[in-house]
C-alpha cells in the first residue's frame, strides 16, 4: 500500500501540465488503473484479510484522488496567472472618439438596391472603367456613326504615337459589364451591374462621372411580363410604399427591342415629392428585351435564349428617395454636406433589417 501511495503521490507532484496529470489518473484510478485493479483483486481474498486490505486501499485511493484534485486546481491557477500577465486592460485609458465618417448617399443607395435585387436572385457583376470601344459600343448594337460615340459625349483615352488601334474609352454606361458577364457565364443568367460611368457633360443635372445600375435576366422564356413584375417589386421595396404604380412608355434604345421607359406615379405638392400617389409621373428607368445582336455579341444564341434588361441612375434614385436637391453637390466632398446627407456607418441596409432611414 505504501509503495502505491508513494509512487502516485510523487508522480502527481512531478506532473507539469493537465495532460500529464490525466495520464497519472488513468494509470492509478482508470478502469485498468493499478489501484482499481487492486480493489478488484479484493474479491478473491479471505473475508478477514479483505476487510483490512480494503480499508487500507480506500485510504490510498482517497489520498491519491485528493492529491489529483489539488494538483489540478494548482495547475489551473498557474495557467490563469500566466494569461493575466499578457491579457490585461488599462481601464484608465480615455474612451475612443465616435467615428466621424459617414456613408455617402450613393453608397447607401447602391447597397439598398443590391440587397433588393439579391432577394430577387440577381448576383452582382463588376468590370473595368476603361473599356474597349467594342465592349462599350459595338457589342451593344450602337452603330459607328451614332452621336453618343463623338467626343462631345464620350471621353477617349489617348493612344501612343503611331498606334492606330481604336482608342479605349471611359465606359459611358455599365452595359459593357453585362457583355463581359454574358461572355463569362453564358445563359441562363441573372445579375446586376452597379458602378461609376463617365460622359462629357456638366450642368445642373449632369456630372461627368455618375453612377448607374443595370441588370439583366436571360433564360429560355423570360418576357416583358417578368420584367414588369421585377421592376414593380423593386420600386415597392426601394421607395417603401405598398401601392406603387408603374407606367411603361414605348421608347427606343439600340440595345433593346422592344424598349420601354418606366415612369412611377407621384405627386409634387409644396415642393414635396410623394411616390405612389397623385397624378404626376416621374421617369425612373429604361428597359426592354435584349436585342438579338447584343445576345450574339455576348456569346449567347438568340434562337435559344431571350432576356430583359434595364438601367437606372443611382444618383437620381438617391436624390428622389432622400430629398437631395442638387446633383453636383454629390461629388464636391464638402464635409458639411456629407454630415447632413450621410448615413451611419454601422447601419447597413438589408432586405430583412430595413433599408434607408
Ligand atoms: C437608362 C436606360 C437601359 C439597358 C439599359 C442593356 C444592357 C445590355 C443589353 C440590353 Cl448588355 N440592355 N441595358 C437596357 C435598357 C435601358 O438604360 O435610362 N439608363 C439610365
Amino acid at each position: 500500500m505504501d509503495g502505491l501511495r508513494e509512487k502516485y503521490l510523487s508522480e502527481i507532484a512531478a506532473a507539469k501540465d493537465e495532460a500529464a496529470l490525466e495520464s497519472v489518473r488513468l494509470a492509478a484510478l482508470g478502469k485498468k488503473g493499478e489501484i482499481s485493479l487492486a480493489m478488484q483483486g479484493l474479491r478473491d481474498m479471505e473475508p478477514e484479510a479483505r476487510k483490512a486490505a480494503g480499508a487500507a486501499l480506500n485510504v490510498v485511493r482517497d489520498e491519491v484522488q485528493s492529491a489529483l484534485a489539488a494538483a489540478k486546481s494548482a495547475l489551473a491557477d498557474a495557467a490563469l496567472a500566466e494569461r493575466l500577465k499578457t491579457e490585461w486592460l488599462d481601464v484608465t485609458l480615455p474612451p475612443r472618439p465616435a467615428p466621424v465618417g459617414t456613408i455617402h448617399p450613393v453608397s447607401q443607395v447602391t447597397e439598398e438596391v443590391t440587397a433588393i435585387f439579391a432577394e430577387l436572385g440577381f448576383a452582382v457583376e463588376e468590370g473595368p472603367h476603361i473599356e474597349t470601344d467594342w465592349h462599350n459600343f459595338d457589342a451593344l448594337n450602337i452603330p459607328a456613326e451614332h452621336p453618343t460615340r463623338t467626343e462631345m459625349d464620350t471621353f477617349y483615352m489617348a493612344r501612343a504615337e503611331g498606334d492606330d488601334r481604336p482608342p479605349h474609352v471611359l465606359r459611358t454606361h455599365t452595359s459593357p459589364v453585362q457583355i463581359r458577364g454574358m461572355l463569362k457565364h453564358g445563359a441562363p443568367a441573372r445579375f446586376i451591374c452597379p458602378g461609376r460611368v463617365y460622359r462629357a457633360d456638366y450642368d445642373i443635372t449632369h456630372t461627368p462621372m455618375f453612377h448607374q445600375l443595370e441588370g439583366l435576366a436571360i433564360d429560355r422564356d423570360v418576357s416583358m411580363a417578368n420584367l414588369k413584375w421585377c421592376l414593380e417589386e423593386f420600386c415597392r421595396a426601394f421607395f417603401e410604399v405598398e401601392g406603387v404604380e408603374l407606367r411603361f412608355r414605348a421608347s427606343h434604345f439600340p440595345f433593346t427591342e422592344p424598349s420601354a421607359e418606366v415612369d412611377i406615379r407621384c405627386s409634387w405638392t409644396g415642393g414635396q415629392l410623394r411616390i405612389g400617389e397623385g397624378d404626376g409621373w416621374l421617369e425612373i428607368l429604361g428597359s426592354g428585351m435584349i436585342h438579338p445582336n447584343v445576345l450574339r455579341a455576348g456569346g449567347i444564341d438568340p434562337e435559344l435564349w431571350q432576356g430583359f434588361a434595364f438601367g437606372m441612375g443611382i444618383d437620381r434614385l438617391a436624390m428622389l428617395k432622400y430629398g437631395i436637391p442638387d446633383l453636383r453637390a454629390f461629388f464636391d466632398s464638402d464635409l458639411r454636406w456629407l454630415r447632413h446627407y450621410g448615413f451611419a456607418a454601422l447601419d447597413a441596409p438589408t432586405a430583412h433589417g430595413g433599408l434607408g432611414a
